[in-house]
């Protein structure tokens, strides 16, 4: 391998024409489409190093921006059990996105010493992006990448994020996990679903039709694609398609719904508590919503999922007579009500770790059934080896040991999937002939905002304790504990975001004007 190569398509190609420094943040890379092809031709390089040193073994490359509106794009890297990319290499991946073109030779040649990577053995690389009109340069971006260092490269085109994750895993877990390929992955979700359902579509108060959101973006269309695979076992209206002229995540989607509380844009005329999803733009998150008889929207969020998840594994659990430790986990964004909930009435361990999914994941492995969500809609749901064999073993006798194995089956455990996780609820629902007049009745939201303020440079906050609180700049924490002592069952906090260039305030209170009154005031503190 020559790293000359590697310089002149980089600078015959992919020059790098921004000169901020970017960071590996909360998601990947993130930023304005424009300036993003010197560091998706660079993470191919990077992906192409990561699998070598991995022995050969698939890296997998996501190139989306998730919920950011659509001029935006980014990318993300997969590690082969389908884990986000190691912390180590965050560094070594933005050291290698912000140097020149001139140093870019030198620099790869040291991370190939820094590391032992052997240049001539093997690699893999699998690459999917989201519908944004730009993604298909970017791609070829990332593919040249891994050409400049002749490994090999595997392009999905548009696929969901979860979707890439199932494909790197399928690859690298030869036997049970299945294929890597999309219909592989339908099929393994289908057929769980399915069988859980066993003809019955619908029970008690639960009626199996569905409003879809997609976004605009690659959700709708791979719902489509279930939807034609699917036998009747669920009647999914999907709106928000992408066909014309709406654009990804405008006025739609699951950052929208949550975020703003509102219906998304082209909803249709539907009976009060019809059941409605959002999923965002590259899938991997879902918030449900309804409209009550009076006109008020209610959002039912990523806390709601988690709890309803927790509580039916919980039962399955005992009626299979497994002793399996079941644990939640939240972030600091976890409605203040969803917590008193599953400490007082589920009476299940829950923890609050920072946000981003990666230590939602990690946290979660501590227990043999981890049920992680972000308030947002992200999350999934782990299972220990042990518990895993227990439960298979029990299966030979147990039918609903069984149901238990189908659900493993059903949920992407690698990362949170928007589809699998609808289904997942889907199936709860049903088994449990519940509305969403039902699932609402568990516990009241605290009413809560989030406000986006934008600051010269938002990383002069710095937060400990999951986020809760701010130990820089000094004395801001004071002046917020100041203000929400004023509010009944008030709480705020701020950070500053890992995705977009703002930060962040979310505040909850009592009554929808407190909190209203309270996001402002802590805003002020911020600005
Ligand atoms: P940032 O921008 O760091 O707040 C957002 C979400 C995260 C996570 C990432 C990745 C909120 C408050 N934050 O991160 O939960 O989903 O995007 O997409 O929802
Ligand atoms: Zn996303």
């Amino acid at each position: 391998i020559n790293l000359r190569t590697v310089y002149a398509f980089a600078r015959e190609m992919y020059p790098k024409n921004s000169k901020e420094t970017i960071q590996y943040g909360t998601a990947g890379f993130r930023g304005k489409a424009e300036f993003l092809d010197s560091v998706m031709f660079r993470m191919g390089v990077l992906a192409t190093l990561r699998s070598r040193y991995r022995e050969g073994a698939v890296i997998g490359v996501m190139i989306t921006a998730s919920h950011n509106p659509e001029p935006d794009n980014g990318v993300k890297l997969i590690d082969p059990k389908g884990e986000m990319l190691e912390s180590s290499w965050e560094k070594i991946a933005t050291d290698l996105v912000n140097v020149s073109d001139q140093e870019l030779e030198q620099h790869v040649g040291q991370i190939i010493k820094d590391n032992n990577i052997d240049v001539t053995s093997s690699s893999y690389v699998y690459v999917g992006m989201d519908n944004r009109y730009h993604s298909p340069r970017l791609l070829k971006a990332v593919a040249d990448g891994v050409i400049a260092l002749k490994g090999n490269v595997r392009e999905f085109g548009i696929v969901t994020t979860p979707m890439m994750h199932f494909f790197v895993v399928a690859a690298n877990t030869k036997e049970a996990y299945g294929k890597p390929t999309e219909e592989s992955y339908y099929e393994k979700l289908i057929s769980s679903f399915e069988k859980l359902r066993n003809g019955r579509v619908e029970n008690g108060n639960y009626r199996n039709s569905l409003i879809y959101d997609g976004a605009n973006g690659v959700g709708a269309r791979k719902m489509l694609q279930f939807i034609k695979r699917m036998n009747n076992s669920l009647a999914v209206t999907v709106i928000n398609q992408g066909i014309g002229t709406g654009k990804i995540n405008e006025d739609c989607g699951a950052d929208h719904v949550k975020v703003k509380q509102r219906v998304p844009v082209n909803m249709p005329d539907v009976e009060p508590f019809t059941r409605c999803v959002s999923v965002d733009g590259d899938a991997d998150r879902v918030v449900y919503f309804y409209t009550d008889d009076e006109g008020q929207f209610h959002l039912l969020d990523g806390d709601r999922i988690a709890t309803l998840v927790a509580d039916y594994l919980m039962e399955q659990i005992k009626r299979c007579d497994l002793n399996l430790r079941i644990g939640l986990v939240q972030t600091a964004y976890a409605n203040g009500a969803s917590t008193d909930y599953i400490v007082n009435e589920l009476k299940v361990p829950v923890s609050c770790v920072p946000t981003g999914v990666k230590h939602l994941h990690h946290k979660a492995l501590e227990y043999d059934v981890g049920v992680y969500f972000e308030a947002n809609g992200h999350g999934t749901i782990v299972f220990s080896d042990s518990a895993k064999s227990l439960i298979a073993e029990a299966a030979k006798t147990n039918e609903d040991a069984k149901s238990l194995l189908l659900i493993i089956d059903l949920i992407n455990e690698t990362v949170g999937d928007a589809i699998s996780d609808m289904l997942l609820v889907e199936t709860i629902l049903n088994h449990k002939g519940w509305d969403v007049k039902d699932w609402s009745a568990a516990y009241n939201d605290l009413p809560n905002l989030q406000l986006k303020i934008s600051v010269q440079d938002r990383n002069v906050i710095k937060t400990t304790d999951a986020e809760r609180v701010c130990v820089e700049p000094q004395g801001l924490q004071e002046e917020i504990n100041k203000v929400v002592a004023n509010y009944k069952r008030g709480r705020s906090f701020v950070r500053p975001s890992g995705t977009e260039d703002v930060v962040r305030v979310y505040a909850e209170a009592a009554t929808k004007e407190d909190v209203q009154q309270l996001a402002y005031e802590v805003g002020r503190l911020v600005q």
